[in-house]
């Protein structure tokens, strides 16, 4: 899916299971977009300051990483809407392979930002907010 040279919003969520290896990925393109993926899913925000989000909840654990790419620390940000049965709301960064950093909520990886150093991330580039 692709968005264009305005502000669009990007969704990825899937409303019919799908089969393995069906992934999304969505492109913002130029823009400050808003991007929304799950299980799986490739987000691509380009140009522009993007908002991804992201819902997490405990029964999707099992789900695969969302991978975001292009993370811009201080213009893009991540937004992580947990429910209300994951008993935990720290999120913590972890360092990956290649350059990238991974984002997991309690014990669970639920998102990879590809070529984003730990160390570039600011306050407020991650927001978590929780289901009530
Ligand atoms: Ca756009
Ligand atoms: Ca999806
Ligand atoms: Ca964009
Ligand atoms: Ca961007």
């Amino acid at each position: 899916m692709f968005g264009d040279a305005g502000n669009d919003l990007v969704s990825g969520i899937d409303l019919i299971a799908l089969g393995p290896n069906e992934f999304d990925r969505l492109f913002g393109g130029q823009g400050d977009d808003t991007l929304i993926g799950d299980d799986g899913d490739h987000l691509f925000g380009n140009a522009g300051a993007d908002d991804y989000v992201l819902f997490v909840n405990a029964a999707d654990a099992s789900d695969d990483w969302v991978r975001i790419y292009d993370f811009a620390p201080g213009t893009d940000q991540l937004r992580i809407e947990v429910a209300a049965d994951i008993t935990s709301t720290d999120v913590t960064l972890t360092a990956g392979p290649n350059g990238s950093l991974r984002v997991a909520v309690g014990n669970t990886i639920f998102a990879v930002l590809e070529g984003t150093l730990a160390a570039s991330v600011q306050q407020g580039d991650i927001v978590v907010t929780r289901a009530a």
